[in-house]
């Protein structure tokens, strides 16, 4: 099979316009308080436990809007643990919010779930840690659980990034060309991938799950109903992706059944269906940005289930065993695909790391962008 290089590089690059899982459904658009937009896992320097963190409000740009960034009070927010590798959740910790009367800090409270209620869309399981959230402009507030577990949920700048400033065409043109498209801002450096952004970013260190083997991800749900999930870096954004210009939207996205894009089915779904339910669409997709024939299966048997693996014990940890705030996973995730990814060489070093400063002590994400009026 001949390879189109450009042609291929372009579809895929322009899929990474709204990665990580940020907006990544018509009907999230409009609940970003439900929208995960990445899960991060790696080894706490705090406890040596791992940290589980993901994301909501994505792309909040404004000094105000930070401020008034929030969870939502009906939404149960939870990371799945799976420790026996069948892909379903043997534990699951769980937080809920309460607003006050006014402002927009929140009480939490953290659950702790194993059994049949670690697989529930519910609020159930032993409530394990209550405090409130932080807010913009104030000290960070850490709560601890009686299992010495420590909670954070408040504004923080998006961890974000992927750097395509420095790689040469066609990657980089095919990202800018999808960014302006978007209308985000681009920086496009791995400090400000969508420009500065603030998001409100959940993490949770847990000491108990130290030197344990698990499958992780996360889920949003609300009314018992699961509204989005997400795992490995990107995975609705390469393989449902929007429709660029000038392609025919009837045949560029896999589609379930032959009438529509399966965004929304895919957040609704869990792991343990998704070699079932996904793995047409994956290989549909590996096809489309043209893999060798051969290399599609066992990329799908790479891709799914959509979980982060964990295990500490390995000496170099890096994605997609875990995923930490400075490693580049939307690089290796189109390294994968495409392993001919082509950029300045003599100048450039890929992978690169986050020019955020990642601070060494829980939470670690970095304060709120502070907007210039
Ligand atoms: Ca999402
Ligand atoms: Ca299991
Ligand atoms: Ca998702």
């Amino acid at each position: 099979m001949k390879i189109n290089f450009s042609a291929a590089l372009l579809a895929l690059a322009t899929t990474c316009a709204t990665a990580s899982d940020h907006l990544d459904s018509t009907f999230l658009d409009t609940h970003p308080e439900w929208d995960i937009g990445d899960l991060f896992l790696w080894k706490g320097e705090q406890t040596g436990g791992p940290v589980f963190a993901m994301t909501f409000n994505p792309l909040t740009g404004s000094n105000e809007k930070t401020a008034a960034i929030k969870l939502d009070p009906k939404a149960v927010y939870q990371f799945k643990i799976d420790t026996d590798n069948d892909y379903v959740a043997d534990l699951a910790y769980k937080l809920t919010v309460k607003d006050y009367a006014q402002g927009s800090q929140q009480t939490m409270i953290l659950r702790r779930a194993t059994g049949d209620m670690a697989r529930s869309n519910e609020a159930d399981g032993e409530v394990i840690a209550t405090g409130d959230t932080s807010i913009a402009d104030r000290p960070v507030n850490v709560v601890e659980g009686d299992n010495n577990e420590l909670l954070f949920a408040g504004p923080r700048q998006d961890p974000f990034f992927f750097n395509f400033k420095t790689v040469e065409s066609p990657v980089a043109l095919g990202l800018r060309f999808a960014l302006g498209a978007d209308g985000l801002p681009s920086d496009g450096t791995s400090a400000n991938t969508f420009g500065p952004t603030n998001m409100t970013f959940v993490a949770l260190e847990v000491p108990e799950l130290k030197g344990v083997k698990f499958n992780a991800w996360c889920t949003t749900s609300v009314d018992g109903n699961q509204v989005d999930r997400a795992g490995r870096a990107a995975m609705t954004a390469i393989f449902t992706p929007n429709t660029p210009p000038g392609r025919n939207a009837e045949r560029y996205p896999w589609r379930k059944q032959g009438d529509h894009t399966p965004k929304q089915d895919y957040n609704m779904s869990t792991p343990s269906e998704d070699l079932e339910l996904w793995s047409e669409m994956v290989a549909y997709r590996l096809d489309q940005v043209q893999v060798g024939e051969n290399k599609v299966q066992p990329l799908v048997d790479f891709f799914l289930p959509d979980v982060l693996e964990y295990n500490a014990d390995v000496s170099k940890m890096g994605y997609p065993n875990g995923r930490n705030l400075k490693e580049d996973a939307i690089y290796w995730t189109i390294n994968k695909i495409n392993p001919f990814l082509y950029y300045d060489k003599k100048h450039y070093n890929f992978p690169m790391t986050s020019d955020q400063k990642i601070s060494a002590s829980f939470p670690y994400a970095v304060d709120p962008v502070k907007f210039k009026k």
